[in-house]
């Protein structure tokens, strides 16, 4: 199995290091989507290629559009080009396209919904689905869509809501902390776990044929609800802590993600099993844990 990461100036394998093992044909290559990884795929050779590289924050991607474009749009294109470029037509291929691609259609989406983006995020998304649909066909490539609603863990990044607030609040009930600043507390999003999400991606590249799937729970929570499920379990009250800032905000929100999943769940099998209340038990849990080890 081989993996390509950014080079950072800090290490930056944390969240793999504890399934990482170089002794069983495991390795680690560094690369950037902003550049073509040619080289790699000719060494390699791989039988299948999940992109799941990207600049992945939505808010950010309103003060860095064009990188964004660049490297979330344009990214994917590059690894289809290198692929038929090599003649690796037999290559697998798996676009991370994502539900955020909907923007303001109104819920629930599902595979034949219109796209209707206003992030530049959702912009670059939708043309990576796009240019991967358009190698399917153009060039008879194994080509697919997982369109991902969010998916949340214990390894979910800090600036995401929810980890954001599950940190927040074991460190508020550990006394490390005194408040949380967020910004749009109404907006909707379907919240699942990485992990059950991830067995969705590995049954699309091994479906008998290349096919665009949207993966979801079809249960909906605000990030108020959030708050109230995360701040209960911890016998806490959010609304003593919690301010909210414009900082936080977004020139144009996403109000509603609520996927529908029946393709996915008829056709591959494919259902979630870790629940709403599961996940946020989960990542408050491994919150407590963490923050409990340090002082700071
Ligand atoms: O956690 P978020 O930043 O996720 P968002 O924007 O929905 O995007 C995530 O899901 C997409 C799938 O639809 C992925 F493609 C994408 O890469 C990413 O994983 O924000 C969720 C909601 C938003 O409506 C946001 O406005 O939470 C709201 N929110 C309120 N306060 C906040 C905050 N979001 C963040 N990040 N930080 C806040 O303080």
């Amino acid at each position: 199995m081989h993996g390509v990461i950014r080079r950072a100036s800090l290490p930056n394998t944390g969240r793999i290091d504890h399934i990482f093992d170089p002794d069983s044909k495991q390795y680690l290559h560094y690369g950037d989507l902003a550049n073509d990884i040619d080289d790699l795929l000719y060494d390699i050779k791989p039988d299948e290629v999940y992109n799941l590289g990207s600049m992945s924050h939505v808010r950010v991607s309103f003060d860095i559009p064009v990188y964004t474009a660049d490297v979330t749009g344009i990214g994917p294109l590059r690894i289809l080009e290198g692929l038929r470029k090599l003649n690796m037509k037999q290559t697998r291929f798996y676009q991370a396209s994502s539900s955020e691609m909907f923007g303001e259609t109104p819920p629930p989406q599902g595979e034949t919904s219109s796209f209707k983006p206003v992030s530049p995020y959702g912009c670059a998304k939708l043309f990576g689905y796009h240019i991967t649909k358009s190698y399917r066909k153009g060039y008879g490539m194994f080509a697919a869509n997982g369109i991902l609603f969010n998916h949340e863990s214990e390894r979910r990044g800090l600036q995401f809501v929810t980890r954001k607030i599950t940190r927040a609040a074991a460190r508020i009930k550990l006394k490390k902390q005194e408040s949380l600043t967020l910004g749009n507390l109404d907006a909707v999003r379907d919240w699942g776990h990485s992990h059950d999400y991830m067995r969705a991606v590995h049954m699309i590249l091994q479906h008998d044929k290349p096919d665009d799937f949207i993966v979801s729970t079809g249960d909906a929570y605000s990030v108020r609800d959030f708050l109230d499920r995360v701040f209960e379990y911890l016998n806490l009250d959010w609304k003593h802590y919690v301010k909210q800032n414009s900082s936080y905000t977004r020139p144009n929100e996403v109000p509603s993600l609520i996927g529908n999943s029946d393709k996915i769940r008829e056709v591959l099998g494919w259902k979630p099993q870790i629940s709403f209340d599961q996940l946020v038990k989960r990542m408050v849990d491994n919150d407590l844990k963490e923050e409990s080890k340090c002082d700071i």
